[in-house]
């Protein structure tokens, strides 16, 4: 039996769903609520030391790391394949894996901290304000956190995400424009399917076009993307109404100063 520890509307998730989906599998959700400071939990945390989600139970054994939990899930269930067997192939589909770990999934944090959970966290009391502040363990993203909340957009920490939005989504133009479907070619794997929640997230914040614009290929990857069954099931379907309008309604406040901030950007990124 497959067990994922998750939470509705976070990316990390929704890429292992979109894993499962696209392999047909058997799984059982336990829902591990963010607002209730849930991954906290002493019991979870035995799951997964990092007090995050996703966890995937399989064999009474946890795996953990969404990048490694869709890897793991790859292996075990190599039907349909979503890693390249051939190693440079392989190589180029963590590319992708390392270009999420390591900048949109920070990045996407902030975006979205800077336009809904900043507002949501302005309404809890000074002292319900800090027990959440102190429940970040890593010093890192108790920063990150701190800072955005603090100055929203401003942060530096935005501004860091907006350019690792812009490199990705230059680099995503340039593999997609050697006549591919999918960023590896022919075939789906899983450097798609990293990057789709990052992708899905600025588009429910009604931002993703600030990017993608001038990007045809990227445009054209995207409509294949959002007419997948799977990604209806995994990422669609399972969002509340309310909470598509309240990203909307969220992004929308903040589109101004993120355009304004990414031009700004592209100008000092310039050579
Ligand atoms: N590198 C981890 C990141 C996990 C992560 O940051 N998860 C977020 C949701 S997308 C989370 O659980 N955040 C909890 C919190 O902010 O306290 C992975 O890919 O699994």
């Amino acid at each position: 039996m497959l067990t994922l520890y998750e939470f509705g509307n976070s990316v990390c998730c929704q890429k292992v769903r979109l894993t499962l989906e696209l392999k047909d599998l058997e799984w059982q959700s336990v829902q591990i609520n963010l607002f209730k400071s849930e991954q906290y939990n002493e019991k979870y945390l035995k799951l997964n030391p990092k007090g995050v989600v996703p966890t995937l139970v399989h064999n009474e054994r946890s795996i953990i790391e969404s990048t490694l939990i869709c890897e793991y899930l790859d292996d075990i269930y190599p039907i349909p394949k979503l890693i390249p067997s051939d190693p440079y192939m392989k190589a180029q589909m963590r590319i992708w894996s390392k270009l999420v770990d390591e900048g949109l999934h920070e990045g996407i944090s902030e975006i979205s901290f800077s336009a809904m959970f900043r507002e949501k966290m302005k309404h809890l009391s000074p002292e319900q304000r800090e027990i959440r502040l102190r429940n970040v363990g890593d010093p890192r993203r108790y920063d990150r956190f701190k800072s955005t909340f603090e100055l929203g957009v401003d942060s530096q920490f935005v501004g860091y995400a907006i350019a690792a939005y812009e490199k990705a989504f230059d680099l995503l133009e340039s593999y997609l424009s050697k006549s591919q479907m999918w960023i590896l070619g022919d075939d789906l794997s899983l450097a798609d399917i990293n990057l789709i929640p990052y992708v899905a997230r600025l588009n429910f914040l009604c931002l993703l076009n600030l990017w993608i614009d001038d990007k045809p290929h990227v445009q054209k990857w995207w409509t294949r993307v959002q007419a997948l069954p799977q990604y209806i099931d995994s990422i669609l379907t399972p969002m509340q109404d309310v909470e598509i309008q309240e990203m909307k309604h969220y992004g929308e406040l903040i589109f101004p100063q993120i355009k304004s901030r990414r031009a700004l950007l592209k100008v000092s990124m310039k050579p």
